[in-house]
């Protein structure tokens, strides 16, 4: 479907060390369609929602500290496969496994400072889209 959508968030550490415009590029050259954008500062309770499927893990409370500690970059990206491909131009979880080449590739070395958010799937897309 061409008007698939994901959701996209440059998380706390990558506004911080100013990787919203390299974000922003790779997904454009890609040949996404960039559809909605909006910087804020995540409620703690939008933080736990998003990623209410991973409240059991022993990293939960690490991880909302982790996206409420600054402004992120919300964004909804548009194209044909945008969710699997959006995930490919991401990267792993793990830095340490992400390739070279990918965002978190390139960006990151930590698992818990990992820079970008993007949709596993479509459905979650569309969660993650009207959650955010
Ligand atoms: O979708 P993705 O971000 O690649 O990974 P998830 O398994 O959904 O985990 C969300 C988020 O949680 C991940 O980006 C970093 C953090 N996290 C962590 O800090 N430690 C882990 N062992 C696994 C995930
Ligand atoms: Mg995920």
């Amino acid at each position: 479907m061409a008007d698939e959508r994901s959701y996209i968030m440059i998380k706390p550490d990558g506004v911080q060390r100013g990787l919203i415009g390299e974000v922003i590029k790779r997904f454009e050259q890609k040949g996404f369609k960039l559809v909605g954008l909006r910087m804020l500062n995540v409620e703690r309770s939008l933080a736990e929602k998003h990623y209410a499927d991973l409240s059991s893990r022993p990293f939960f409370g690490s991880l909302v500290d982790y996206i409420v500690s600054g402004p992120v970059v919300a964004m909804v990206w548009e194209g044909r496969n945008v969710v699997v491909t959006g995930r490919k131009i991401i990267g792993a979880t793990n830095p340490a496994a992400s390739e070279p080449g990918t965002i978190r590739g390139d960006y990151a070395i930590e698992v818990g400072r990992n820079v970008i958010h993007g949709s596993d799937s479509v459905e979650n897309a569309q969660k993650e889209i009207a959650l955010w």
